[in-house]
């Protein structure tokens, strides 16, 4: 079989299909990766949210017997929102990352890699594939840069000289042995922007991220967040895009090619109040389309509390003194003793004080006292 011809009409094919760049990289096991992950496991710099089998994620193998190569998707995304609300003083509002604008990438991404598969499974009807976005085993940035969709940025992302960073990978693994494409030289040259304007100094290095302090993973957890990040998140409610907003490469990059990509304004930028009393159903009507819902509403809510302590906002004050009375849940009923002495509000002292007499928990006792220290200091 003519395996050049093949390859010529796949990106075709994907040309047709809404896929923005491809490229294509054997199957060889991701030898560099293994010490990569090793590294990062030992230093404890690993988000969770990784594929914990080592072996899977840099032997393609494992993952499909006598996989040959691996095409590599990227599919560009919006940078600037059309008709973006503004935050006023009276309505204050959050922000979800660019990966959480529109539909669920995943669910993009993956309707391009099944298109993409159908092509070639019509080629070649006894094919053997697997596809995988996100949270597959292989890592899609390695994938991607071996593939020649973009080198790996200071910043960690994959960086295309076409869309920047603002790309969605995805992966597909074949027995075809499609001929390999190179990779792109780094073109991150001495800047070291991205470094420096890390809120939270995650970057630990060019290229090295200790996830653990990274705003995007801490604005995914579920507990309470560690006291020194909560005025470092500002209004962001769901990932971080500090490090790929000043990078160079990206200014000016703003592709809005897939419809489905589209951001709702009152969504991806959504009023903080009304974020604090929604009910599951309402949530999840509204918000459980997006990608950033993906941890459900309680992280979401803890995040527009810790939102409106940054914007000092008084107004939210009434929500947040029934939030630390009445919710079931210790995270929300700390955090918000916690922002309503970071708001300052004097007149709430005796608020924090019923609620810290009836409080059990003893967490959220520790958060109604720095509350109230806040207001007595
Ligand atoms: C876990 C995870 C996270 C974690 C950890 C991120 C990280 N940097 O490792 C958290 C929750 C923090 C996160 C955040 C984000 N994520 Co994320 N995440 C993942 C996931 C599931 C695994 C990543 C992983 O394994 N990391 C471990 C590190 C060690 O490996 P890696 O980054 O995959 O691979 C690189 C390194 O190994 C490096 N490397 C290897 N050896 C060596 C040696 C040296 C010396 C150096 C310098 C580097 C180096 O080269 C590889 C290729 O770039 C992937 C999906 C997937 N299955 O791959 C998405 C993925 C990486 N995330 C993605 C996105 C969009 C984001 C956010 C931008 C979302 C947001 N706006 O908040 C942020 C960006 C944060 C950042 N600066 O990286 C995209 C990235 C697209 C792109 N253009 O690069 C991915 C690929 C999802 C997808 N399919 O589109 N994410
Ligand atoms: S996503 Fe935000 S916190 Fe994470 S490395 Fe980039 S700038 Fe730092
Ligand atoms: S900001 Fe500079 S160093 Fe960071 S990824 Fe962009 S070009 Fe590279």
């Amino acid at each position: 079989m003519d395996y050049l011809q093949l390859k010529k009409e796949v990106i075709e094919h994907s040309k047709k299909i809404g896929i923005d760049k491809i490229g294509f990289t054997t199957a060889d096991p991701f030898t560099q990766l293994k010490e990569r992950l090793i590294t990062q496991q030992q230093l404890g710099y690993q988000s969770g949210f990784e594929e914990p089998d080592i072996e899977k994620r840099i032997n393609p193998e494992l993952l499909l017997p006598k996989a040959q190569s691996i095409i590599s998707i990227a599919l560009a995304y919006p940078s600037k929102m059309k008709n973006a609300p503004r935050s006023t003083k009276d309505e204050r509002r959050g922000i979800f990352a660019r990966a959480s604008w529109g539909k669920d990438y995943h669910d993009v991404v993956r309707d391009r890699l099944k298109k993409l598969e159908a092509f070639i499974i019509e080629k070649v009807p006894e094919v053997k594939v697997k596809s995988m976005v996100d949270t597959g085993e292989l890592s899609d940035r390695a994938v991607a840069e071996r593939a020649g969709i973009g080198w790996s940025g200071k910043n960690c992302a994959i960086i295309t000289p076409e869309f920047g960073s603002y790309v969605y990978l995805g992966d597909l693994i074949s027995n075809i042995p499609f001929p390999p494409d190179t990779p792109i030289e780094d073109q991150c040259g001495s800047c070291t922007k991205c470094l420096d304007v890390c809120p939270t100094g995650a970057l630990v290095q060019g290229g090295q991220l200790d996830s653990t302090k990274c705003i995007a993973f801490l604005t995914q957890t579920k507990g309470f967040l560690p006291e020194q990040y909560r005025t470092k998140i500002g209004n962001r409610l769901y990932g971080c895009d500090t490090c790929q907003t000043v990078c160079p490469i990206n200014k000016g990059k703003d592709f809005h090619f897939h419809e489905e990509m589209e951001p709702d304004p009152e969504i991806a930028k959504p009023k903080l109040k009304p974020l604090l009393t929604i009910n599951n159903r309402d949530f999840k009507e509204k918000f459980g389309y997006v990608s950033g819902s993906w941890r459900g509403k309680k992280p979401i809510q803890r995040n527009a509390i810790l939102a409106l302590a940054h914007y000092k906002d008084e107004t939210a004050i009434p929500d947040l003194i029934a939030l630390m009375h009445t919710d079931p849940r210790p995270v929300i009923r700390g955090t918000a003793a916690w922002a309503i002495g970071k708001i300052g509000h004097k007149e709430s002292i005796a608020e924090l004080e019923k609620a810290l007499n009836k409080e059990k928990d003893e967490e959220v006792m520790e958060e109604i006292h720095k509350g109230l220290q806040f207001l007595n200091d």
